[in-house]
């Protein structure tokens, strides 16, 4: 459509990735993290995969930033946000002291297209949210699951729906997804040496890494927890974090019940799993906006946030 050519569909997302680790095959990887629902059918569908960068012959455990981009299928912005940021690094590593130093030192992990059954349904015109696991059928055509309601971390616990045909239905049990479950092992993998947080206990400060949930929109930058109004343990900061991306893109920080509840999302599993530092940004006023105030306004101050991420990632309790 004329004015929204900026945002990559699946295949060319997944060919820009696949150029980026040919162009610089010492930063960056890209491997495949599972299988969509329909591929696991046999009906077509997509390999998930993560795009990791970091430069590779400098060696040890490094603190990590793990993005997840539009898990929303027709929320396009934050795909096209997070392939952008991946390009800005790797261009500039060599060039801007910081990206370097970010790079030798920490790694980002990026999966830039979250639900791409789904997203390929909203390139074809429909307005789809979900994946598209048609096992119930739904007189409204709004099959599926809502992958940010089927997370295994207090799953059904407010805030999601039981009805299969319903925009936030939470599927048939916690984790029944496949992207559910190639999302959350990557989770597990990105933060494995974490201990979680409990719903009272909080994540030593010297956890490490950063997990941001990337969606449009309504310009948030959101906190754990999801279901409850009562502080996480590590509340004091997670909004300390929190407000400081949020100078960054100038969005509106806030604990996450405090937009409405939700229950079974990707922030809530990062954080009760594993205790890292999680965020939901919101970006922008619409799912995908006219390509101009994308790239005047979206882009770089979103850009800047993320970087912000980045740069403390090896201790967000204390430097965020
Ligand atoms: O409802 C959602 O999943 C998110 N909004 S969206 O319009 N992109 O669908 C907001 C989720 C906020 N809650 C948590 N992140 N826990
Ligand atoms: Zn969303």
């Amino acid at each position: 459509i004329s004015g929204y050519s900026c945002y990559r569909t699946v295949e060319e997302t997944y060919s820009s990735a696949q150029g980026l680790v040919s162009q610089y095959p010492n930063l960056a990887s890209w491997s495949s993290i599972g299988s969509t629902w329909l591929k696991t059918k046999g009906r077509g569908g997509y390999d998930m995969n993560v795009l990791k960068l970091t430069n590779k012959s400098t060696g040890g455990t490094k603190p990590r930033l793990l993005i997840t981009a539009s898990i929303h299928a027709r929320e396009y912005t934050p795909a096209e946000l997070s392939t952008r940021f991946a390009e800005y690094l790797l261009a500039n590593y060599g060039r801007d002291a910081d990206v370097t130093w970010m790079l030798d030192s920490q790694e980002v992990w990026l999966v830039l297209q979250s639900n791409p059954d789904g997203r390929k349904k909203a390139e074809a015109g429909a307005s789809w949210r979900k994946n598209v696991n048609d096992t119930q059928k739904c007189s409204n055509g709004l099959f599926g699951a809502d992958l940010n309601r089927n997370f295994t971390y207090a799953w059904g616990t407010g805030g999601s729906s039981t009805d299969p045909c319903n925009e936030t239905y939470r599927g048939v049990s916690a984790g029944s997804e496949p992207e559910t479950q190639n999302l959350q092992n990557l989770i597990k993998a990105a933060f494995a040496d974490n201990r979680g947080a409990s719903r009272t206990d909080a994540a030593p400060a010297n956890t490490s890494g950063v997990y941001m949930d990337i969606h449009s929109y309504s310009q948030l930058v959101l906190w754990p927890w999801g279901d409850t109004t009562t502080a996480a343990p590590n509340g004091a900061a997670l909004q300390s974090l929190g407000r400081k991306l949020a100078y960054f893109n100038g969005y509106t920080p806030e604990q996450s019940v405090g937009l409405y509840p939700t229950s079974g999302t990707t922030d809530d599993f990062a954080y009760g799993e594993l205790g890292v530092a999680s965020y939901t940004i919101e970006l922008g006023t619409a799912f995908f906006e006219p390509c101009n105030t994308f790239t005047s306004t979206t882009l770089p101050k979103n850009q800047a946030a993320l970087l912000y991420a980045l740069r403390v990632a090896r201790a967000p309790y204390q430097l965020g």
